[in-house]
């Protein structure tokens, strides 16, 4: 049977009226920038690409994290491959405190494009697995220079979103709204290959991933949920649960759209003026798309996080995603706690 690639896999989505010319566009460019980066990672310590960025002052982005060499140079990728095709009007990343609209020199089009540019940074040094994580959004109508406040739109309305994981092989996992798909990347024809079309999360699970040495500081219902998996079979549950945690989100969403499992990065008091760790538009949003394509559910604890109403670029959000019976007994947990505490 002859291979679909990405490029023919968007085509026919453009003939079904599911992806505007434009669109299919942005996407095919998002990906070329995730070749890119496939290769600059894949350098390691030969391309000269791994430790700090910034010299020996180091240099930390607007969520007070040091930047890694490849987060910036990854950064740099999608930035200049998105700036002149057309289809775009701004970009915003993680790595950037404002969004950027695209330079007066090249026309502007109808999509904004938020990405964590390499997720897991951590992970980096030590050559394990991280990722690009990305969702377009609609430039809302009659607004020629987007600023900050034009991309605070509910995840619900992502015309797209995906990630793309850099392990053992590269993949380019992506959905718009029509199923989730993944592509592998095939590094002789230097081209994103169909592996797996409309993958579906199993409903129930016997995997969790949470990072546990965070467990003081957490909250009452989120401790009482995890107590009840680490019970196993002799808790309530009645039965045993396995535990797995690659410290990159894109690796362990992968690990759950493939067979299943729940993501927790919940509220905690380490500083209780962030809500979580993780980003709500670059990192939540387009994972919850993803995941709920896939026949998944992803909850805060206590809504559904497509539903929340951004207010700022770099918000915060908890997550709890995977499988959807798992997610709504956690969801249950908090939301039962909160009732006995009204
Ligand atoms: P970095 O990209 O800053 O390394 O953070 C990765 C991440 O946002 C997410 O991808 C992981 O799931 C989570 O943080 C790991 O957090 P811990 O540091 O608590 O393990």
């Amino acid at each position: 049977m002859s291979r679909i690639s990405l490029t023919r896999h968007l085509i026919e989505e453009q003939r079904e009226g599911r992806v505007t010319p434009d669109l299919r566009l942005l996407l095919e460019v998002v990906a070329r920038a995730c070749k890119s980066i496939s290769v600059a990672v894949g350098k390691g310590a030969l391309g000269g690409v791994l430790g700090e960025a910034g010299g020996e002052a180091g240099s930390v982005n607007v969520q007070g994290e040091a930047q890694k060499k490849l987060d910036v140079i990854s950064n740099e990728i999608l930035l200049e491959a998105n700036a002149w095709g057309g289809h775009l009007a701004a970009c915003a990343s993680e790595e950037m405190t404002h969004s950027l609209p695209i330079p007066d020199a090249f026309p502007r089009g109808n999509y904004l494009l938020v990405f964590d540019p390499l997720d897991g940074s951590s992970n980096i040094d030590i050559n394990a697995s991280v990722g690009t994580i990305f969702s377009v959004l609609r430039c809302p109508d009659g607004v020629s220079a987007p600023q900050d406040h034009d991309f605070l739109q509910a995840g619900s309305t992502q015309v797209a979103a995906g990630y793309c994981l850099y392990g053992p092989s590269t993949m380019l996992v992506l959905t718009i709204g029509h199923g989730t798909h993944a592509f592998t990347l095939d590094r002789e024809q230097g081209s994103f290959v169909l592996t797996t079309a409309n993958m579906r999360i199993p409903a129930q699970t016997r995997e969790f991933a949470i990072n546990m040495s965070n467990q003081r500081h957490w909250e009452a219902p989120t401790q009482a949920y995890v107590a009840d998996l680490l019970a196993g079979s002799d808790g309530p549950r009645g039965k045993d649960f396995n535990m797995r945690w690659v410290a990159a989100m894109v690796g362990d969403v992968h690990r759950i759209l493939t067979r299943g499992g729940i993501f927790i990065y919940p509220w905690d008091r380490k500083d209780p003026a962030r809500p979580g760790k993780l980003r709500l538009m670059y990192e939540a949003n387009p994972m919850a798309m993803l995941v709920e394509q896939a026949g998944g559910a992803a909850t805060t604890g206590r809504a559904r996080i497509l539903d929340v109403q951004p207010t700022s670029l770099h918000q915060r959000v908890p997550v709890f995603l995977g499988s959807k019976d798992e997610v709504e007994t956690a969801t249950r947990y908090h939301l039962r706690h909160d009732s006995a505490a009204a």
